[in-house]
Parts: C-alpha cells; structure tokens; sequence
C-alpha cells in the first residue's frame, strides 16, 4: 500500500485539538475507510453523539443522562439534563474546589493542630481512583513539589499501610471520593482513615480540618462526619469512569493548581469540540473507533495494546482498561437483546520502551493480531542529555517495524546464517495507531482522554449497547457481602455454596486458625 501511494500517510492522518493522528500503518484502505464510514451512519453514530450531547438518557439501563462533556464546558455554554442548565452547577463546584484548592497550597487550610497539611490522600476505588492517580501521575512535573499526593484504593491493609507510611497524621488531609458513600471497600478505608488522624489528635471536631468528600450522597457525607461544607458534589449523569474531570478530580486540581486543572479541562473540550462538529471522515475519535471495530469485528482481534512511549504515562493503560471494558464489555443491545457479534476488546499496555523487551515479541512474531496504539510526546519535560530522542526513535522505529517486518531476503542480504533465517523472520503488516502530541501538557492529557472516551463512545454505538451502566461490577460489589460473615470468628456457619467455594472458605478459616 505504502510502496504505490507516496500520499498515503498524508491522507490517513489528521490533527484535532493538538493531537496528530497516523493511522495509516493500519490495514485499510479508501474502501475500507468508506464502508466503515457507512456503517457507523447506518448505526447512527452521529445522531447517538448529538443525543449525547443533548444530555438524552442515552444510559438506558439506568435511565440516566450521559454528560461528561458538561464537565469541561466553558461558562455561558449549556448543556441540560431534564431541562436545567447544568454548566452554572459544575462551575459552581469548580470554583469552590478552587478555592480550597488554593487554600490548600498556600498553607492557609491547617490541621486541627495548627500544623500544615503536606500530605493529601485520595480514599476511592475504581473510577475514583483511576483516572486521579493517572492524571497526578502523568502531570508530576505540573505538581508542587513540597505536597506529598498519595492513593488508597485497595481494601488489602497494605494498601492503606503504605499510603500512610511515614506520615504525620496532623499534616495529612483525607480526600473520600466516592459517589455513592456506600463502596465497601473505600467506607471500609475512610474508617481506618478516620481512626488514624484520631489516634494522633484525639478531638472528634478535628476531623473537619482532615477530611473532605467527593461524592453525589450529601446524607451518607453527613452521616460518615464530614461537615457538609467540605463536600464537593456532581452529579448522576457523571458515570464514575468519566468522573477525573469533576469533583473527583480535586487531587489532581490540589497536586497541580487550579490553572493547570483548566487547562487540563480546556484539553478535554477541544476534543468534544471535534468529536461534536468534525465530519465522521476527519473525526479523529470516530475513526479510531471505527478501527477498533475494525479489528475486532472483521479480523477477530481480542486485544488492543496501548503503549505510551512516556514513563509519565504508566497508569494510562490501566485508566483506560477501566474505560473501555467496562463501558463496552456488554453482551445485550439497548433493547436487552441478546447480541451476535462481539463486543470491546480486551485493553492492555505498559509504557514504552519497556515493553519492548518483554512481549513485544509476541505482537512482532506471534501468532495473534493484535492492533496497538502508540503514543508520544516531542518535546520532553524531563529531558535529560539525548534520552529522548532515544526515545521516540524506539516509538517511530517499532511502528515501522511492525508494519513492515523483515523478508528472508533482506535478512540474506544483512547475512544472517540462513539456518536461522526463518526464525528471524517478521512477517509485518500488523496495524499500529501513532498519536503524536507536542507535550505531556495538562491540555495534552485532556485531549487524549477525551480522544478515548469518544472513541469508546463510538464503538458502543456501532455494537448497539449501553456503554455507560456496569452491572457486572454491580454484582460483584453484592457477592463479597453474603460472604464476609462467612469469614468472621466463631462457629463455622452453615455454608450453602457450591464445594469449591465452601472449601475455600474452610481452608481460609482454618489457616486463620478459625476452625
Ligand atoms: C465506574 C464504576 C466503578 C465505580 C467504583 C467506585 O464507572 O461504576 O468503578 O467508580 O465502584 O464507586 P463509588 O465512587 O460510588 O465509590
């Protein structure tokens, strides 16, 4: 394909909201391109988008809106869930978490004794938590240096022992984020919290100056003893994977400041700017979507990799593993019927280059297709002598390579002992996605996420399903409850389920020394 269209990486790349996209190192073609295209207007994408937008209860397992996108509107802008204008509340929540924010880093928001907080750390799990400690993560050299930012999502002791470890309880401020109040595993954290800053300073008033909430149960904030002044709200149309931008982002938005975090929320709306205005033919989340499907529809493709070529970036792909499978790991369409074609793929990564010496072998050799996105920065933050340039050379060079391998005959060329010809062989023509952007800026950051939840947005439309409910989480959230007085001390109880899992919960007892 490259060899007879000198244009083709001009004609499938395109930029949008400081973003280049390559995709022309895919397996497609203009027809490809053009039937993709009709299938996403057979499938009505862009009126499904444009119902988005309109703040529709377009999640209809939960009868709920779905607008993320109000999240990053600018003020003056409107965006309605049942008929309100909901941009004057989220600038509300904004300029008071701006506020305290500020409060925060210049030392005036002190411990109960008179001490400054030095220390914030975020209680909250899932979308509570992922997209924070990403962004805190990808923004490091945005963040005041003299705050210690940490995170407590696990419900394991030794997440909360480490998150705590060598901090001083006076100096430490608790963020409990979490939209419900009623998540096991971050009530459970948000207790030993609260038992942690009272050990050390013994006064139930002082807990105001320690904790904060982030949640949409003003009630069950009250109730935990967090004074309702200190809770920063949202709202049910926020779902908790689309949540870093709201109230849930108050971490990052203390880690960075407040003009970072707008510009981390300005990176966000251009990208809703494009997806909303741009043809599907130049809509940069729409086609990567459409390649998603692409992949997985057409050729069977399981996974898809993402890689940053930015070791900033290391949780991104874990962020978006939360993204996309539980927005698209679906089995039934909008209507509760049961669906004939496959669904979201699975989503893995790790940064580069470090992948590279581990399993990029598999993508380059296996025998599996296994589409990639890699993504990567021109312009360093952290530069260091020529590192990175070392660095993108890796990026440029391993697209290049997986797109087009190496023949017996080149390797015959370079010498290679034609015994071990045919272990050397690549074969190539496997896909890649490039995204280039100048810097891991805040603007930067939110332009990428918001390129994915779009393009997750797009592939939910095409398969028909409702990407925005998650009942399989829901499920387990109910199953470790019936559980947990299974495990308490005392006589064994009557256990009712099947033998494995009454083994099981006999061997755990009797290692405990409970039986
Ligand atoms: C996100 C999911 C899930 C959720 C967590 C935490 O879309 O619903 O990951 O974010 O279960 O829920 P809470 O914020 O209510 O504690």
């Amino acid at each position: 394909q490259f060899a007879d269209d000198p244009k083709r990486s001009e004609r499938f790349s395109l930029e949008a909201a400081g973003l280049f996209l390559d995709y022309s190192k895919n397996r497609i073609t203009d027809e490809t391109i053009r039937l993709l295209l009709d299938l996403a207007r057979a499938r009505k994408v862009a009126e499904r988008r444009d119902a988005m937008f309109a703040g529709e209860k377009i999640n209809v397992s939960e009868g709920r809106a779905v607008l993320h996108v109000a999240l990053r509107a600018e003020r003056g802008e409107r965006y309605l869930a049942d008929g309100k204008d909901v941009v004057p509340d989220v600038h509300a929540v904004l300029d008071q978490m701006a506020a305290f924010s500020d409060q925060v880093r210049s030392g005036a928001w002190k411990g109960h004794s008179g001490k400054r907080i030095r220390n914030i750390i975020n209680v909250g799990i899932g979308g509570s938590y992922l997209g924070p400690e990403m962004a805190f993560r990808a923004l490091r050299t945005f963040a005041d240096p003299s705050l210690t930012v940490r995170f407590v999502a696990n419900v394991d002791g030794a997440d909360f022992a480490k998150a705590t470890q060598g901090l001083d309880p006076h100096e430490t401020l608790f963020i409990i984020a979490s939209k419900t109040f009623t998540t096991l595993e971050t009530m459970t954290n948000a207790a030993a919290a609260r038992k942690w800053v009272l050990d050390a300073i013994r006064a139930e008033q002082g807990i105001a100056r320690h904790f904060v909430a982030l949640s949409t149960n003003a009630e069950a904030v009250r109730a935990f003893g967090i004074d309702a002044a200190n809770m920063f709200g949202f709202w049910d149309w926020v779902g908790g994977r689309y949540s870093m931008d709201s109230a849930i982002g108050l971490s990052t938005m203390i880690a960075v400041g407040p003009d970072n975090f707008r510009a981390l929320l300005a990176g966000f709306h251009a990208m809703d700017q494009h997806f909303r205005t741009a043809p599907l033919e130049r809509n940069m989340p729409a086609l990567m979507g459409l390649l998603t499907v692409w992949y997985n529809n057409f050729f069977g493709a399981q996974t898809l990799g993402v890689m940053p070529y930015a070791a900033d970036l290391a949780r991104f792909p874990a962020y978006l593993q939360q993204l996309q499978m539980e927005s698209n790991g679906k089995h039934v369409d909008l209507a509760g019927k049961p669906l004939d074609v496959q669904t979201g793929p699975v989503i893995w990564g790790e940064p580069g280059t470090d992948g590279q010496h581990s399993f990029y072998q598999l993508i380059h050799q296996g025998t599996k297709l296994i589409p990639c996105d890699l993504i990567g920065f021109c312009r360093p933050l952290s530069p260091l002598a020529d590192q990175h340039d070392l660095l993108m050379a890796n990026l440029i060079a391993q697209a290049e390579a997986l797109a087009f391998g190496k023949t017996a005959e080149e390797l015959a060329a370079e010498g290679s002992h034609p015994a071990q010809t045919p272990f050397r062989v690549c074969e190539g023509n496997r896909p890649t996605n490039v995204i280039l952007a100048e810097q891991l800026t805040p603007h930067a950051l939110g332009g990428l996420v918001a390129l994915y939840e779009h393009s997750v947005f797009t592939q939910g439309a095409i398969w028909g399903i409702d990407s925005f409910d998650q009942w399989g989480v829901e499920l387990g959230k109910a199953l470790a409850k019936r559980i947990i007085p299974e495990l308490a001390h005392g006589a064994e109880p009557a256990l009712a389920h099947d033998s494995s899992t009454n083994a099981l919960i006999r061997r755990y007892r009797s290692l405990r020394g409970m039986a």
